[in-house]
Formats: C-alpha cells, sequence, structure tokens
C-alpha cells in the first residue's frame, strides 16, 4: 500500500544555532562579491529553494551540484541538458575526490565577468575577486572549501587588513575564498521533502526518526531499476518496507530472540548503505517532472 506521507505533520524543526547561522552568513555576504551556492545532485530541485532568494538577495550567484558521484549518471545528464537549456551552467562536482572541481574556478570567472558586463563595469578589478560557498547542511560545503583550500595550502593564512575572524584564502587568478562556508536553512515546503532532506542527511536523523526515513527510502528505490538488491540477498524490492527491513536484519545480524528485528538498528543500516552509495546511485527529483 503507499504510504501517506502527507498525512504526517511536519516537525517543524529549527534549530536556533540555525537562525545563528543565517544571521551569521548575512554578515558574511556583505563581504563577498559572487556566493557559490552548492546544491545536492541527487536533488537538484528540492534542495534549490526559495529560502536562497531570500537569503541571497541580488548577490550574484553560482549554483553548482555536489555529490554527483551518489546520483544517477542518466538523471544528472538530463539535469544538464535542462539546465544548459535554461541558459544555466550546469556543474556537478564530486568533492569527495576532486571530481568536476577544476571546472569551478573558471566557471566563476566566466560568471563574474558577465555580471560586470551587465553591469556595464569596464575598469579592471584592482582586487581579488571574493567568493562564498553557501548551502544547506551536509551539501559538502566544507568539503569543497577544504579541497579548493588544499591546492593552494602555501598560500592559506590570515591576511592583514581584514577582519580577525574572518579569513580569506587565496585561489588562482585573483580569486580569494572565504575560509568558512554560510550555512542556509532549507525551506521545506511538504513532508515528502523533509523525509528526502532527512535522507541525504540535511535534517538530523533523530527529528524525522530513522524507520520513517527507512519507510520513505523503500517508497522511493520500489520506483528505481538499478537497486543493489543483492546486497540483502533480496532479488527485487520486498512489498513494504517491513518486507525490507527485515531482510536487512536478516543480513546484519540484527535479529532478536523469538524471530523479531531490531528494526530501528536495521533502519539505521539501510539509510547508511544509501548514504554510502551502496545501494546504487539515484535522483530523487526528476528534471522532467518541474
Ligand atoms: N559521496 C560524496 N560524499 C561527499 C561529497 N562531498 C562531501 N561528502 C561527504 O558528505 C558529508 C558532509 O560533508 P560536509 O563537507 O561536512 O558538508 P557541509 O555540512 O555542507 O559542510 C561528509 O561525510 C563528506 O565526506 C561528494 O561529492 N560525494
Ligand atoms: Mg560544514
Amino acid at each position: 500500500m503507499q504510504p501517506d506521507f502527507e498525512k504526517l505533520a511536519l516537525t517543524g524543526w529549527y534549530p536556533g544555532h540555525m537562525l545563528k547561522a543565517g544571521r551569521q552568513m548575512q554578515a558574511k555576504l556583505a563581504l563577498i562579491d559572487l556566493v557559490v551556492q552548492l546544491l545536492d545532485a541527487r536533488m537538484p530541485s528540492r534542495s534549490r529553494n526559495p529560502a536562497f532568494e531570500a537569503a541571497f538577495g541580488d548577490k550574484p550567484r553560482l549554483v553548482v551540484f555536489n555529490k554527483a558521484d551518489l546520483a544517477d549518471p542518466a538523471a544528472t545528464r538530463r539535469w544538464e541538458d535542462k539546465l544548459r537549456a535554461a541558459g544555466e551552467p550546469a556543474l556537478f562536482l564530486d568533492a569527495h575526490t576532486g571530481g568536476g572541481v577544476g571546472r569551478l574556478l573558471p566557471l566563476v570567472r566566466d560568471t563574474w565577468e558577465e555580471v560586470r558586463c551587465q553591469r556595464g563595469t569596464v575598469r579592471p578589478m584592482l582586487r581579488p575577486l571574493r567568493l562564498l560557498i553557501a548551502g544547506i547542511p551536509n551539501v559538502g560545503k566544507s568539503t569543497l572549501v577544504n579541497r579548493l583550500a588544499q591546492r593552494h595550502k602555501a598560500a592559506v593564512g590570515p591576511k592583514p587588513g581584514v577582519t580577525r575572524q574572518v579569513q580569506w584564502i587565496p585561489l588562482q587568478g585573483g580569486v580569494e575564498l572565504l575560509d568558512s562556508p554560510g550555512v542556509i536553512w532549507p525551506r521545506i515546503a511538504d513532508k515528502e521533502t523533509e523525509l528526502c532532506l532527512g535522507l541525504i542527511g540535511s535534517i538530523h536523523d533523530s527529528v524525522l526518526g530513522e524507520e520513517l526515513l527507512a519507510e520513505c527510502l523503500w517508497w522511493r528505490l520500489r520506483r528505481e531499476a538499478a537497486v543493489n538488491w543483492p546486497l540483502y540477498a533480496l532479488t527485487a524490492c520486498p512489498e513494504n518496507v517491513d518486507g525490507l527491513l527485515h531482510a536487512v536484519a536478516v543480513r546484519r545480524g540484527h535479529l532478536l530472540p523469538g524471530g523479531g528485528i531490531h528494526r530501528r538498528q536495521a533502519a539505521v543500516d539501510l539509510i547508511q548503505d544509501y548514504r554510502a552509495g551502496r545501494l546504487g546511485r539515484f535522483t530523487f527529483d526528476a528534471p522532467d517532472a518541474t
């Protein structure tokens, strides 16, 4: 039976530290020229949301998709086509291994030149272009900052003349990167979006509950053609989430005396396998759906 996730109330979770992070980001925005908005390649539309428009105002922005290694390559190609048709750059990265990261700075510079052109600026820029990487929790902002910084490790260090807490990492070609990324809270439109954001780790597991996340994942995997079901000695998607959790529990030894299973532990394992890409590569937002 189809689970009706929309019957469930939104958690309304908005921790105080997120409010603080939002304010801190506003302060950072004043220091920078261009925002690199990092989204999750597994949810290109759900991880992009109106909260960003509110957060960034008219600050020049470049939208980039991370964790492409976990997304369905065919869906990514369709997303690339759709984005390019709309005149947007379509940069899909894997900040973990560095795939695609080398294309980021040239794209930043191109975007910035376009912005200057639109503004009618003709004078050469005499100071470095300042970048901020921003996005919702867990999309890989810190990983990307570290990767960009690592390539230029020798140059990392505080610079005089800038506020002491703010450190700029000099990159190639007159670009500086703010060393700490900006965190934005995702806008949660409906329960399924909230659950998907939970699956990609942008909302704390304990808020939504691992067993509910597992049910959402089961529901999504049901519609996927290429799932690594043999991981749990299965040949196809079980009829319901209980069947799936049972298979996980048997495989991982989460069995209780008397024949029951440790349901939550099985759910935790299932979610971890999904996040690590062990079940396959999936994209939850179809480019043709919107
Ligand atoms: N598979 C994969 N994992 C990534 C990638 N980028 C980051 N991660 C992992 O995602 C998790 C969150 O990354 P982090 O940089 O802390 O995200 P932040 O909250 O946006 O700063 C970490 O476990 C990273 O190792 C990527 O491109 N692919
Ligand atoms: Mg971080």
